[in-house]
């Protein structure tokens, strides 16, 4: 899946490296918090004279306190001469926050014609990530918008790089091919990834324990947030399931942003909609997830047109601005 080319100068970049430095995107899913955990795990086996550091502008989900590594996630960054960065699962330089504070540790992205303009990018870096939208801003990008997960990109890594799965890599990767999948079932769950979940069973990932925290426990905040997402349902007359959660709501709730996660899914499931959508207000934005079963419905486009982006069947943006709710009344006769 991955040309052997990308791996070797994902290989060479990392060996010159004085400090390997990995990062995921803000507000971080299954598949980012994965991704880092597994990615920081294989590069401390093969470089051990290296220092490996992970790095996320928000904590992780206590959801995945369970999986190796993660305490490990720093928050604040200072680059320094011979950094190595590596990227996970960000399709772009916003989604990781650190764009606006250190520009100086991404790739200007290249252009129509395919160059990538001068300037910029002071630090070698490598980008591994399965968005279409992902703007490849390291140095060495590897890109497979076909896999459903980062994760799942990097068993194919490790396995063109000849580094062996240990148990705890695979059960962070695991992590990662479930979450994106939804525990298999979404669209994105290929033969490649039922191929992909074996490997990593065969090479010790504890599924049950992934099943237990990620898809069998939600806290009372949580429950009691989706509550509020689902009484809130309203059909639009485009076709579309919506649902909004003001901030209000989650301070009712005690929940926090985090918790909404797996939420829309519930919203997705009304009969006969073109899309789903939820959008809940979050530190003077509003953010707007998107979801559709449909195939002749691309709501990437529809998050495109507020400068968000994502996949044909999940999608996000976010706008500056709060929720104010619109009652409609008509007089029937
Ligand atoms: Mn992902």
């Amino acid at each position: 899946m991955i040309e052997k080319v990308l791996v070797e100068q994902a290989l060479a970049t990392f060996a010159k490296a004085k400090r390997l430095r990995c990062m995921c995107h803000r507000n971080p899913d299954g598949d980012a918090i994965g991704s880092i955990t597994a990615m920081a795990q294989l590069l401390e086996a093969h470089y051990p004279d290296t220092p490996v550091e992970l790095y996320c502008v928000d904590p992780s989900p206590p959801t995945f306190g369970f999986l190796p590594f993660v305490h490990r996630i720093k928050h604040d960054l200072k680059p320094e001469e011979g950094d190595v960065f590596i990227f996970l699962d960000s399709a772009e330089p916003k989604l990781t926050e650190y764009h606006e504070t250190l520009p100086q540790i991404f790739q200007p992205s290249p252009d129509s014609t395919g160059l990538r303009p001068a300037g910029g990018g002071e630090w070698p870096s490598v980008c591994i990530d399965h968005h279409p939208t992902n703007t490849r801003y390291a140095t060495v990008n590897i890109v497979i918008p076909e896999a459903s997960s980062t994760c799942e990109i990097l068993v194919d890594f490790s396995e063109g790089a000849g580094w062996p799965l240990t148990p705890d890599i695979a059960t962070s990767l695991l992590t990662g091919v479930y979450t994106d999948t939804g525990g298999l079932v979404h669209s994105n769950t290929t033969a490649r990834v039922y191929r992909t979940v074996a490997r990593l069973l065969k090479a010790g990932a504890r599924q049950q324990l992934i099943v237990q925290q990620v898809f069998r426990s939600a806290k009372i905040s949580t429950l009691r947030l989706w509550g509020r997402v689902l009484e809130k349902i309203s059909i639009t007359p485009e076709g579309g399931a919506i649902s909004a959660l003001t901030e209000g709501d989650f301070l009712a709730t005690g929940a926090d942003y985090s918790e909404l996660t797996g939420a829309i899914d519930y919203v997705n499931a009304v009969p006969g909609m073109k899309f789903s959508l939820v959008l809940a207000e979050r530190a003077g934005k509003v953010k707007g997830s998107l979801r559709t079963l449909r195939d002749d419905v691309d709501v990437s486009k529809m998050a495109g047109a507020f400068q968000g982006g994502g996949h044909k069947k999940a999608a996000g943006f976010a706008v500056s601005g709060k929720l104010v709710p619109e009652v409609r009344w008509k007089v029937q006769q």
